[in-house]
């Protein structure tokens, strides 16, 4: 079961190195993603390969135009379902572990990558199943948001990252972020590895590091603290 991912850029070159990295390029070499990048700009009809134009109604910039973007998306059809087509934008969802954790359970996905001023909302209406958006900032691009998607995706698939034990330690894998982690020397110019980490005693470890992850949850993101004791609350309990 091999996730497919379809993009769709005016500039396909930014996907080339980050796609080659060491987790992302193994991932793909290894056939556990398959990830197709597309230059919307092979869809323009005209000599001069128009994809964007300026906005009715006059203001700055230029919009991304319909024809071309409705044509690549409409090439996909046979190799992509076409049932998650999404634009990185900054009014969509907010993308969270939750949210990556669900996507990288499809069997395939669209990233539409919009740039200018934004793209015709003929297309955000007919074509986009939702959008979504990495943090409320504003880039030239969705470039850079669809390859957080891909990357973040790409860690929640078995098989990516080579001990999944990794993958549930990781910050916010169960909506908290991980315990502080030390390494050798136990002294650092006098300060201290905590001394129950040298103990040897596994199941004070584990107590110990449980309490720093909900201590520090809540003391940097009281928001996912909140969120965290709200799915505690609503979880079943387990019958023993
Ligand atoms: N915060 C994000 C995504 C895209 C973007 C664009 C409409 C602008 C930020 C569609 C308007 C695309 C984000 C391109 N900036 N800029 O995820």
């Amino acid at each position: 079961m091999t996730i497919r991912i379809d993009v769709l850029t005016i500039f396909p070159e930014y996907f080339t190195i980050p796609l080659q990295n060491s987790l992302l390029g193994k991932a793909i070499k290894e056939k556990i993603m398959e990830v197709y990048v597309h230059n919307i700009r092979d869809f323009a009809k005209d000599k001069h390969k128009t994809v964007d134009d300026t906005p009715y109604g006059g203001g700055p910039g230029m919009v991304m135009k319909c024809e071309p973007l409705y044509d690549a998306v409409e090439s996909l059809k046979g190799n992509n379902s076409l049932e998650h087509v999404i634009l990185l934008s900054p009014g969509g969802q907010l993308l969270t572990q939750e949210k990556v954790k669900q996507m990288a359970q499809w069997k395939d996905f669209v990233l539409i990558c919009g740039r200018y001023e934004g793209v015709d909302e003929r297309i955000v209406e007919n074509l986009i199943t939702e959008e979504i958006s990495i943090g409320d900032y504003v880039l030239s691009g969705g470039e850079l948001p669809a390859l957080v998607v891909i990357e973040a995706v790409s860690r929640m698939i078995p098989g990516v990252i080579g001990e999944w034990e990794s993958v549930m330690n990781d910050s916010l894998y169960d909506g908290l972020l991980s315990y502080p982690q030390y390494t050798k020397p136990a002294e650092f110019r006098g300060i201290k590895v905590p001394e129950v980490l040298l103990s040897g005693n596994h199941e004070q470890i584990k107590t110990w590091r449980e309490q720093q992850s909900l201590l520090r949850t809540k003391k940097k993101r009281p928001d996912l603290f909140y969120k965290y004791q709200e799915k505690k609350i609503n979880e079943p309990k387990k019958v023993e």
